[in-house]
């Protein structure tokens, strides 16, 4: 999100995936301390390594099916260039997206979704300081209504960076909100409206209906090229992201995933796993709990920094 340069984007990835690529290290670095000729054996350990690193067992034979195949049909394959050529695959199974950030409109629509407790509302408020002070005005909605506190947590936030929340009471419905939001930044010629929404995913409540409902007065008042729905998902549940994942896909279309708590976890291999099996581009990842900790992501400076040199 904040402009860095290159040198200290792999510095600041290097430090927040630390954890990650330690666990990474601890088999990977046997495996590639001496340069050999990779043999089935060694494939095996390294398959193991990458699912328990959360990158599970699907995204791990995408990665390793290449290898495969060419020791059984009696290629060889040294460490070194096995390792050369998995961090070019990891590469190549994260998504990128070529569609800029915020989306252009006026105003354009970002919409947050996720579970709660992800980091939807405190990514909202890095986003939304991070957009003002590249020039852009910004207004916060508080579309998630299900509880006061967190209505007062937008507010809050809001006040904070400077920009204005628009909220009903609680209880109220979340697209009546969004559409008095857009409704807003229509009139006053605001650039991006960021939604904040609720993520019970686990109770009575319809989250999918509800979900269906604001989309479409997003698509009532903005058309399809400014919106942006965006899945935050926390690195420290692992593989329970991938079902989360699954969950908001089949209500509505996704469009890019935010990965939070990347800094306090070892399950960053996820960001690969949960990009891949569902085609979706990573926007940024979350090394912290600052403003400038929320990054956009750069899978060059990721693929560093959890694979040891
Ligand atoms: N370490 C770390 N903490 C983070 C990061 N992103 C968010 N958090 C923390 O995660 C906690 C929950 O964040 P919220 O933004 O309130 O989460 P939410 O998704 O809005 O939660 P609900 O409103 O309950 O659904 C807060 O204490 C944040 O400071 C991150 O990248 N790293
Ligand atoms: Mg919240």
């Amino acid at each position: 999100m904040f402009n860095f340069f290159k040198k200290d984007i792999f510095e600041k990835f290097k430090t927040g995936l630390s954890k990650t690529k330690e666990k990474l290290s601890q088999t990977l670095n046997e495996i590639f301390e001496v340069d050999k000729l990779v043999d089935l054996k060694t494939l095996e350990n390294l398959e193991e390594t990458l699912i328990l690193a959360d990158l599970g067992v699907e995204t791990t034979s995408a990665l390793l099916s290449p290898f495969k195949k060419k020791l059984l049909q009696g290629e060889t394959l040294t460490t070194k260039e096995l390792k050369s050529f998995l961090k070019n695959q990891m590469l190549f199974l994260l998504k990128e997206t070529n569609k800029s950030f915020p989306p252009s409109g006026n105003p354009s629509v970002i919409l947050f979704l996720g579970v709660n407790g992800v980091g939807k509302t405190t990514t909202i408020a890095k986003i939304g300081k991070n957009l003002k002070d590249k020039g852009y005005s910004v207004v916060l909605v508080a579309a998630d209504t299900f509880r006061a506190a967190a209505i007062d947590q937008l507010k809050t936030l809001g006040q904070q960076i400077d920009v204005p929340v628009i909220a009903l009471k609680e209880g109220s419905d979340p697209a009546a909100v969004i559409y008095q939001g857009i409704a807003y930044a229509q009139k006053n010629n605001i650039n991006v409206v960021l939604i904040d929404t609720a993520g019970r995913l686990h109770t009575k409540y319809n989250l999918i209906e509800e979900l269906k409902k604001m989309v479409k007065v997003i698509n009532k008042l903005v058309p399809t090229e400014s919106q942006e729905n965006i899945l935050v998902l926390d690195a420290t549940t692992g593989q329970n992201a991938l079902n989360q994942a699954k969950h908001f896909l089949e209500a509505i279309p996704i469009h890019s995933i935010i990965i939070t708590k990347m800094d306090g976890t070892a399950k960053g291999g996820i960001a690969i796993a949960v990009s891949h099996k569902f085609n979706l581009p990573i926007r940024f990842i979350g090394l912290g709990e600052k403003p400038e900790d929320l990054v956009s992501f750069d899978k060059e400076a990721f693929v560093s920094a959890i694979l040891p040199n």
